[in-house]
């Protein structure tokens, strides 16, 4: 995005065009264990993720084969919130249910 054409760059002006950049965006992937049940996983996919039964279960398999699969693509801020709710999810019901997060 440019929006700094003829503008000087004193401190504000740099601000400004910071605010009008797009934000960074993050991946967020499940890992693989040998412990959390298919159906823990396809229902944090569904409830976290807002998947469709069909894709939570595609998901869930490829995490399960290829030892890693995406969930998603979203800011900084909504990514974090996604891991944490998992992390939390998968430490009540006692599984070891494993997220991560990279910038896109
Ligand atoms: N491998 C697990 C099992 O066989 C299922 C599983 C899938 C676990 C995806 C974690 O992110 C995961 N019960």
């Amino acid at each position: 995005m440019s929006n700094r054409e003829s503008m000087p760059m004193g401190d504000e002006e740099v601000l400004v065009e910071d605010e009008l950049k797009e934000p960074s965006m993050y991946k967020v992937f499940l890992l693989n264990d040998d412990y959390t049940t298919m159906n823990f996983v396809v229902s944090i996919l569904m409830d976290i993720f807002h998947k469709s039964m069909d894709e939570a279960v595609r998901i869930m398999q490829e995490v399960h084969k290829n030892g890693m699969g995406l969930c998603g693509v979203y800011t900084a801020e909504v990514a974090e919130t996604k891991v944490d709710m998992i992390r939390a999810r998968a430490r009540q019901a006692g599984f070891p249910l494993r997220c991560t997060m990279e910038e896109a």
